[in-house]
């Protein structure tokens, strides 16, 4: 493959001079080619072939056991000060993030390929995408870049002459914590990636390019990479309204981009499709209203839990193309992870490689186990999902698990209310995350780890935003974590969540009214539909109460954390927050 790109060529050729490889492969993105690197990795180990006939093209990896997961306190923001990090980054000077990561990633390919792989984050030629450059080690890293975005020669067609790419370097290194650093620049569209083999650290398309650095990319452009799933719903009438969704880790986002409505709501012919489980980049369409386009191609979802009860469709898109990380590896060729069924096999590998009996309670797949399934597998996977133009948006959901606080639904009364609800957005821990429950984890819109630049100015661009449209998507918040006071789940979330997606539709096209509280719009009871469920009134009238006292708290806890910001928060959310109070002591 020739590349006329001469920034390009610069780009590979500095790259090569700092890491010493012994050969050079560009990835053109032909099947031939992923194929002969299958062939190879399979060779050494760092892939295992899985049964072609119960999961054909699906391959199996492991990590190191001291690589597991995404890194966030070796993860920085290294912009030209600490002030455009902001508080709730790390930061560390350009130059001097350069000089320590040239120390460490000096030469490390001696005796290594040096992978190229040009990429797009969106579909090719797309009015929203943005192509990178990948540099790395890793034949796994280019096998799981080649299914969650779109790769090789068409990339670089499409880039033509231009210097408008991120350039990504990543390097295996020696797998060591101790000088592993996730690294972006946002000033210089640049990421540096060592000493990690794990997915959210090395496949830079993802969390550091297509959030990190599209983040900052979309304030100075006058656009939004937003932390969000997208999803379709179609009602019987055969409209389908688009909505995207933000939520904290462990809140159900692959479950809920994937939801299969309940029986009823089949029978009557709704349908939900899913335009992505992630990643949303939002842009202003020509008729005044959001459009927003998934930029991966992919699926990287935690494995365990995954089911055919709890997500079919994301099961179901796994048994083909998929690779399997850190999951069980069974001697049949196929793979198990906690909760897939009640049937933890014995005289298996876990996910270190070693016997593992189920009897002992240690867990097999490792909790952070991922799938990386081609999006196109998806039973539910929307027509439009490639739509160049994107899907406009009718509504934009926040959320988080609560035990008492928020009602199990709310609207914002308008565009700037919406963005408060999104900055103070939490989640408690649970038992099982950290031992301490109850704990409250600011996570605005779900992009604490993500924001690629000061929080504050960040919500300031989405205000901004707000001014620009016409027709504004209605924010929402939901949470349907709610406790009873014994510890349990009180409604019961999955498909059954479509009750509540139809109160959100309905309140975007007026059709149903709602309770002014001093938070926001709450849903009469009789309003959100019951039916073919086993749940009283009673109950649903407890899970959209709005407590004085606890949202006083929640007033406290949210002056501590807007603190942080100081001077920078702006001007519209302290109003909104000083009304809240007063709401509160109506
Ligand atoms: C992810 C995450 O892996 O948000 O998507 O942690
Ligand atoms: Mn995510």
């Amino acid at each position: 493959m020739e590349c006329k790109n001469q920034q390009v060529k610069d780009f590979v050729q500095q790259s090569a001079d700092l890491l010493k490889p012994d050969q050079i492969v560009w990835i053109d993105g032909s099947e031939e080619q992923l194929e002969a690197l299958r062939q190879q990795a399979m060779a050494t180990g760092e892939i295992v072939k899985l049964d072609q006939e119960k999961l054909p093209n699906c391959y199996y990896h492991r990590t190191a056991v001291n690589d597991v997961a995404r890194v966030e306190a070796r993860t920085f923001i290294c912009s030209d000060t600490k002030e455009h990090a902001g508080a709730t980054n790390n930061w560390m000077a350009p130059a001097d993030a350069y000089a320590m990561t040239d120390e460490i990633m000096r030469g490390k390919m001696a005796g290594r390929t040096m992978y190229v792989i040009p990429f797009s984050m969106g579909v090719v030629g797309s009015p929203f995408s943005k192509i990178g450059i990948e540099i790395t080690d890793s034949i796994y890293v280019v096998l799981n870049m080649a299914i969650m975005t779109r790769t090789g020669e068409k990339v670089l067609e499409a880039l033509g002459d231009s210097n408008d790419f991120v350039r990504g370097q990543h390097a295996k290194c020696d797998i060591d914590e101790e000088k592993r650093y996730i690294l972006q620049f946002p000033e210089d569209n640049a990421i540096r990636s060592c000493n990690s083999g794990y997915g959210g650290n090395v496949l830079l398309g993802k969390k550091c390019f297509a959030l990190r650095i599209a983040s900052y990319q979309g304030r100075k452009e006058g656009w939004m990479a937003e932390h969000m799933l997208i999803l379709g719903i179609e009602n019987p009438q055969g409209e389908t309204k688009y909505v995207a969704a933000a939520f904290p880790s462990a809140c159900g986002k692959t479950n809920l981009a994937m939801l299969i409505p309940p029986e009823g709501y089949r029978a009557k012919g709704y349908k939900v499709w899913t335009v992505g489980d992630d990643i949303a980049w939002i842009r202003l369409g020509p008729d005044g209203r959001f459009y927003a386009q998934n930029p991966e191609a992919g699926f990287f979802g935690v494995a365990p839990g995954t089911n055919e009860k709890s997500n079919p469709n994301a099961l179901a898109s796994t048994r083909e193309g998929t690779i399997f990380t850190n999951v069980v590896l069974k001697d049949d060729g196929t793979v198990w992870w906690e909760g897939l069924d009640k049937n933890p096999p014995t005289g298996q590998l876990n996910w270190k490689g070693e016997p593992w009996d189920p009897a002992t309670g240690e867990k097999g797949a490792h909790p952070n186990s991922r799938f990386t399934a081609p999006a196109r597998n998806c039973p539910c996977i929307s027509p439009e999902w490639e739509n160049p133009n994107g899907v406009p948006l009718s509504a934009i959901i926040f959320g988080g698990r609560r035990a008492k606080t928020a009602p199990l639904v709310y609207q914002s009364r308008d565009w700037d209310h919406g963005v408060f609800v999104g900055s103070i957005m939490a989640s408690e821990t649970t038992a099982a995350a950290t031992g301490a429950v109850g704990v409250v984890r600011r996570d605005p819109m779900a992009m604490l780890p993500f924001c690629g630049y000061h929080m504050a100015d960040y919500w300031q661009h989405w205000l901004d935003m707000g001014k620009l449209i016409k027709t504004q998507p209605k924010i929402f918040n939901v949470n349907w974590f709610r406790l009873d006071d014994e510890g349990h789940f009180i409604w019961p979330g999955f498909g059954d969540n479509m009750r509540v997606l139809q109160w959100i539709m309905a309140r975007c096209f007026d059709e149903v009214g709602a309770v002014d509280t001093p938070i926001g719009y709450v849903p009469n009871a009789e309003d959100i539909n019951l039916e073919g469920l086993d749940f009283s009134i009673d109950t649903l009238k407890d899970i959209l109460t709005v407590d004085k006292d606890l949202w006083r708290e929640e007033v406290a806890g949210i002056h501590e954390f807007y603190a942080k910001f100081g001077d920078r928060i702006p001007a519209e959310l302290k109003a909104e927050l000083a009304k809240l109070e007063a709401n509160l002591e109506k």
